[in-house]
């Protein structure tokens, strides 16, 4: 599919999308997110995508929700309009994993989109905040809920009060992301991690993402039991008994998510 706002490449089980407004630093608009909701969820469908990465420029992830669009709306059209939902909640619900590559500034709805996606792998130039307060209103999209899940109470109440802007070193301390690569070895980095991902069985890798996912929506007792049962249900795949025959026979293991 043709699109305006997105680069995508589907290559070697990866479906890479590239967020392209360069002129407003990839600020999110409903056209942006409602094209990247489509490449998800095609993504999700496309039996060759074994993982999806998300980026930007070297300059910017996404510098937020584009303020230029918002400033003309009212209370009625972003209540009504229930603005980001539908395309937010799309991206949420792929089942594969998502990766989100970031260079440079991910604010605002653009360090939400982040969140949004499965882990991140920052450059050592990304810079994360949720500046919202400096427009006389706040963050909408995770950015105080997801945010404060990540680094905790203390730091997401002094990203979100001060709008102040969190570099790569202090991000990856505090759990926000999994790893900072130089800049110039993003992209590598990041394919490399996906390939990596690419080569598992995607029976276990996305269980996996539903179990972790778990741990943020219930209690222990009930995560634990989720994890238990879905453990329990690996031993109905060929790729469990496949696994661990190529472990005791010291050879790559051969996957065939069945
Ligand atoms: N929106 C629109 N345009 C943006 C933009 C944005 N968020 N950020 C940058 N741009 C545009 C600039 O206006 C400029 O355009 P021109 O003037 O060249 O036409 C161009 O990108 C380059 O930006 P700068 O000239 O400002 O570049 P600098 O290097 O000097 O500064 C900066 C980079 C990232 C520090 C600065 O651009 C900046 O502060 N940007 C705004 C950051 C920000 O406040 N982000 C938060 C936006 S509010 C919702 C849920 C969530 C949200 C909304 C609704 N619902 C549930 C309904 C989310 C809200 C937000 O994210």
């Amino acid at each position: 599919m043709a699109y305006e706002t997105i680069i995508v490449d589907v290559d070697d089980h990866i479906a890479r999308i590239t967020l392209n407004r360069p002129d407003a630093l990839n600020a999110l608009s409903e056209e942006l997110l409602g094209e990247l909701a489509d490449a998800v969820t095609d993504a999700q469908k496309d039996d060759k995508v074994r993982c999806i990465v998300i980026t930007g420029s070297e300059k910017a992830f996404a510098a937020g929700a584009d303020i230029a669009m918002m400033s003309e709306m009212s209370f009625v059209d972003s209540f009504m309009g229930n603005l980001f939902t539908d395309s937010t909640e799309a991206i949420t619900r792929v089942r594969k994993p998502i990766i989100a590559a970031v260079s440079g500034y991910a604010l605002g709805g653009g360090c939400e989109l982040a969140m949004m996606c499965d882990f991140i792998i920052a450059s050592e130039s990304a810079k994360f905040g949720q500046p919202e307060v400096n427009l006389g209103v706040m963050a909408g999209i995770g950015g105080t809920q997801r945010l404060a899940r990540f680094v905790g109470k203390s730091k997401a109440m002094d990203m979100n009060l001060t709008g102040r802007f969190m570099n790569a070193e202090e991000a990856e301390r505090c759990g926000l992301v999994s790893r900072v690569v130089p800049n110039k070895k993003l992209m590598e980095e990041t394919m490399a991690a996906a390939n990596k991902i690419a080569s598992k069985s995607m029976i276990s890798v996305m269980a996996i993402k539903e179990s972790v996912n778990q741990a943020f929506e219930v209690p222990l007792r009930d995560g634990l039991l989720f994890e238990r049962r879905l453990f329990h249900s690996m031993f109905a795949t060929d790729d469990q008994s496949e696994g661990m025959a190529a472990f005791l026979e010291k050879r790559e293991p051969q996957f065939r998510d069945k």
